[in-house]
């Protein structure tokens, strides 16, 4: 079944019609023809130096295009132990055995999760699908968007700055969501002494709804809605467990089913052991709710 999304610019009406994100040919063809880019003007791409130099400095930030590119925060290289130990009452068998990841070098994660202006930009240059929202757009998180869908996102982001923007991996997103931290929670162990858009972490979850993004405290890394607010879909396909799974941070591709993707962080609507740092959900990478969004990643050279 093909996904049907009208997009208007100006006097222009197209109908783009698609396979939850990939496009039919012909269709496809069409709007690549009329993809609306950032004019050179409105693009501020780092240069190599620039780059190396942020690199550098964890915590320093760049936006590489005025209208759709989010806000990046580089990530410092380390190392953390990614699930959860025996004794975290909420955990999961998913979330074993705990083992050591290396990240080699500094790479950047968005600061805060793809909002529709983000999204509404790619929708303007007919690479993205129109997709609803429920309480309204701008800063709000985008959502009702499948892994399909953000893959498109990344690659349209990737396309206007000639960098290498994607997904974060399952190993880097939780990585970048604890920041340095051993506890359930980047605040502590305890969901309620915490800032967050879900159900028990503390907070003005009474909306009960999305938030804007950025409402709520940053993590140690400066990075806001880690937990809470929507869920965020990584490049990594499912795995029952974690016996095999690399240490290196990398995409784990082995042994996996590629039609299920995995669903990090939880969202407004659930209650705090599903957002705690370890838990982790599959999905079927075509499915699209309203508690599903996502946030990018980008690799630092060199
Ligand atoms: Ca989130």
């Amino acid at each position: 079944m093909c996904r049907t999304s009208t997009i208007s610019q100006g006097f222009v009406a197209v109908v783009v019609t698609s396979f939850a994100g990939l496009c039919c040919p012909a269709v496809e063809a069409v709007a690549q023809s009329a993809m609306k880019q950032p004019r050179k003007s409105e693009l501020t791409v780092l240069t190599a130096r620039a780059e190396k130099a942020r690199a550098a400095k964890p915590g320093s930030t760049f936006k590489e295009c005025a209208k759709g590119c989010p806000e990046m925060v580089v990530i410092p290289a380390g190392q953390f132990t990614m699930g959860s130990p025996a004794n975290d009452p909420d955990r999961a068998d998913s979330e074993g055995p705990q083992h050591k990841v290396a990240i080699a070098k500094p790479f950047a994660v968005s600061r805060f999760e793809v909002t529709f202006d983000d999204w509404d930009a790619c929708t303007v240059a007919f690479a993205c699908a129109q997709v609803p929202d429920h309480w309204g757009r701008g800063k709000m998180p985008v959502i009702n968007v499948s892994w399909e869908d953000a893959k498109a996102y990344v690659v349209w982001l990737s396309q206007v700055t000639g960098k290498d923007y994607r997904l974060p991996t399952e190993a880097e997103w939780e990585y970048a969501a604890r920041a340095g931290t051993t506890t359930r929670y980047y605040w502590g162990d305890d969901a309620a002494a915490g800032d967050a858009n879900c159900d028990g972490c503390g907070g003005d979850w009474k909306l009960q709804q999305t938030s804007p993004v950025g409402t709520f405290k940053p993590n140690a890394f400066g990075l806001h809605d880690m937990v809470g607010n929507v869920w965020e879909w990584v490049e990594d396909p499912w795995h029952e467990t974690y016996v095999g799974a690399p240490t290196d941070a990398s995409v784990w591709l082995q042994d996996s089913d590629p039609n299920f993707r995995m669903v990090r962080g939880g969202s407004w609507r659930n209650e705090s052991e599903r957002v705690r740092s370890a838990s982790r959900v599959r999905r079927n990478r075509l499915v699209e709710f309203d508690t599903l969004g996502f946030r990018v990643a980008r690799t630092m050279a060199p």
